[in-house]
C-alpha cells in the first residue's frame, strides 16, 4: 500500500538570514580605488513615493561624476558598512544567521570594468568580510550585480547595451571565483534582472531619447547580453569550483486575474509568462516561444551570435532565487485595472498595502513556491523578502515593531506550507536585516531592519546600531528553525 507522508518542519539545514546590496550598505564610495557605479549617480528624489531608480540621462551622469560630494547620492553613503562590517556581522550572528546574501561592488574590483587587472584593495575588502563570516559560521551568498555596474562602462559603450560588456563581466566573475574559490558555495549574477525592462539601474544604458520601440529593443538587447554573461559565469564557476553553485535572480510578482472571465484570466497569464520569461531563459536555457511573439509583434529584434543559443543551453543555472514583496493582479480591459502603477500594479481588494502601495500577499507566497517548483524543479531560493516601514525610536530608546513581526511570520507559515506540498526550498534571506537605503527612493526611513542605524534622510546621525524588538524574535525563529513564530 502507498503511504503518504509529508514534510511537516523546515528542513535541518535550511538556511535562515538576511539580504543586503554593496551600494545600499557599504558607502565608501570612492575609498580604496572603488570607481563609481551606476547607482551612486541616481539622485535622491524629493517626493518620498517616487521611484526614482532609472531617471538618469547623459546630463545627469556628467553632473553626478563631477560631484564628489554624497549630499544627492545617498548610495555612496549607504550605512557605512565598509567600516562596520564587523559589528554589523557580529550582531547577524548573534541573530543565528546561517547565510549572509551580500553584494560584491563590481567597481570596487574593477573601477573602470575596463582594466585588465583587479584593484587588490578592493578584494581586500571582501577578504575581510568572508573572513569575519566564516568566524561565525555564516555562509557567504554572493550576488555578484545587485543594480550597479562601473559607470565608466555606461560612458564608454552603454553598459549591458553593448557585447562588450560581456567580456568585462566575465573578466570581474573569473577574478571572483578563482579568489573565493572554496569560500564562497553560493552565488547569484544578476539582481531582479527583471528589472532591467525597466530601464537603465539594471542595465547601465541610456535611452532616454529613444522611442518606446527604441527603448525596448535596446533593453531586451541589453538583457540577452546579461543572459550570455550570466551563463559564461556559469560555466566558468563549474570549471573553477564544481563543489559551488551558482543562480538567477527574479523579482517574482504574481498577476492574478481581475475576475474569473477567462479573457481576464488569459491576460494574468500572459503577464505572468512576461515575468517568468526570465528565469525561463536561464533555467531552461532557452527563449520561451511566448517571447518570439512579443518580440515579433513589437517589432523587436535581437542581435545573436552564433554560438549564444547553445551556450543559454549548456549552462542553465543551478538554482533559483528570486525576491517577494507582493502580487498583482489584472484585466483583459485595462481600465478596469485601477490605480496601479508600473511597480506595483494592479489593486486587489482582498489585500492590505504597505505605506508605499506594496500589496501584502503570505498566502501568494506559497502559490508562487508551488508554481515555480511545479515550473523548473530546480531548487528555490527566497532571497529578498520585508517590510519597509517608517521606524520609531520609543521614549525607552527601543524599535517596537511588531508590524515587521507579523509580516515576517506570516510568510514564513506559508513558507512551510509550501515546503509540506513539496517545494524544495533551500533558504530564506529576508531584505535589509540591517537598516540601510531604499533602492528605489534613495531614502533611509524606509526600514525593513531588526537593526535600527540611526541616520536620517539627510545623512544625519550617529550611525549607532540599535536592536528592535524583532531581532528577538527572529533570533528565536532561527533557533527553534521555524518551529517558533
Ligand atoms: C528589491 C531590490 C533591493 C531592495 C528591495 C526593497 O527590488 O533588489 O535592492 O531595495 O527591493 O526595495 P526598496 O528599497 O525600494 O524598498
Amino acid at each position: 500500500m502507498y503511504k503518504s507522508t509529508y514534510p511537516k518542519q523546515f528542513p535541518a539545514n535550511f538556511l535562515w538570514g538576511g539580504a543586503t546590496a554593496a551600494n545600499q550598505v557599504e558607502g565608501a564610495w570612492n575609498i580604496d580605488g572603488k570607481g563609481l557605479t551606476t547607482a551612486e549617480v541616481v539622485q535622491k528624489t524629493t517626493d518620498r513615493k517616487h521611484m526614482s531608480m532609472g531617471d538618469v540621462t547623459s546630463e545627469s551622469i556628467k553632473i553626478a561624476m563631477a560631484d564628489t560630494t554624497d549630499a544627492m547620492y545617498p548610495k555612496r553613503r549607504g550605512v557605512d558598512f565598509y567600516h562596520h562590517y564587523k559589528e554589523d556581522i557580529k550582531l547577524f550572528a548573534e541573530m543565528g544567521f546561517k547565510v549572509y546574501r551580500f553584494s560584491m561592488a563590481w567597481a570596487r574590483i574593477f573601477p573602470k570594468g575596463t582594466e585588465t587587472e583587479p584593484n587588490e584593495a578592493g578584494l581586500a575588502f571582501y577578504d575581510r568580510v568572508l573572513a569575519e563570516l566564516k568566524k561565525y559560521n555564516i555562509e557567504p551568498l554572493v550576488t555578484l550585480s545587485h543594480y550597479e555596474m562601473p559607470i565608466n562602462l555606461t560612458v564608454e559603450q552603454n553598459g549591458w547595451a553593448s557585447r562588450q560588456t560581456i567580456a568585462a563581466f566575465n573578466r570581474f566573475t573569473e577574478t571572483v571565483f578563482k579568489r573565493y574559490h572554496g569560500q564562497v558555495h553560493y552565488w547569484l549574477t544578476f539582481n531582479e534582472i527583471n528589472t532591467g525592462t525597466w530601464g537603465f539601474h539594471e542595465t547601465g544604458a541610456i535611452d532616454k531619447d529613444l522611442s518606446q520601440t527604441e527603448q525596448l529593443q535596446i533593453r531586451y538587447q541589453a538583457l540577452h547580453h546579461q543572459f550570455v554573461a550570466s551563463a559564461i559565469a556559469t560555466k566558468q564557476l563549474h570549471e573553477i569550483d564544481p563543489n559551488a553553485k551558482i543562480g538567477s535572480m527574479l523579482a517574482r510578482m504574481q498577476t492574478y486575474p481581475a475576475t474569473p472571465n477567462p479573457v481576464d484570466v488569459q491576460a494574468a497569464q500572459l503577464e505572468d509568462q512576461k515575468n517568468l520569461f526570465f528565469t525561463d531563459v536561464q533555467a531552461r536555457g532557452e527563449y520561451p516561444e511566448y517571447m518570439n511573439r512579443y518580440f515579433a509583434e513589437n517589432d523587436i529584434q535581437l542581435e545573436m551570435a552564433p554560438d549564444d543559443q547553445a551556450i543559454l543551453a549548456k549552462y542553465p543555472v543551478d538554482f533559483i532565487s528570486f525576491s517577494y514583496y507582493m502580487t498583482t493582479v489584472t484585466a483583459a480591459d485595462e481600465g478596469e485595472q485601477v490605480n496601479g502603477n508600473m511597480a506595483t500594479g494592479g489593486r486587489n481588494p482582498y489585500l492590505e498595502a504597505s505605506d508605499w502601495g506594496w500589496q501584502i500577499d503570505p498566502v501568494g507566497l506559497r502559490v508562487t513556491l508551488n508554481e515555480m517548483w511545479d515550473r523548473y524543479r530546480k531548487p528555490l531560493f527566497i532571497v529578498e523578502n520585508g517590510l519597509g516601514a517608517v521606524d520609531e525610536l520609543a521614549a525607552d530608546g527601543h524599535v517596537h515593531d511588531d508590524y515587521r513581526i507579523d509580516y515576517l511570520r506570516k510568510h514564513i507559515i506559508q513558507m512551510r506550507e509550501a515546503i509540506s506540498d513539496g517545494v524544495e526550498l533551500m533558504g530564506y534571506t529576508m531584505w535589509g536585516p540591517i537598516d540601510l537605503i531604499s533602492f528605489s527612493t534613495s531614502e533611509m526611513s524606509k526600514r525593513y531592519g531588526f537593526i535600527y542605524v540611526d541616520q536620517d534622510d539627510a545623512g544625519q546621525g550617529s550611525l549607532k546600531r540599535i536592536k528592535k524588538d524583532s531581532f528577538a524574535w527572529y533570533q528565536k525563529v532561527i533557533a527553534s528553525n521555524g518551529d517558533d513564530l
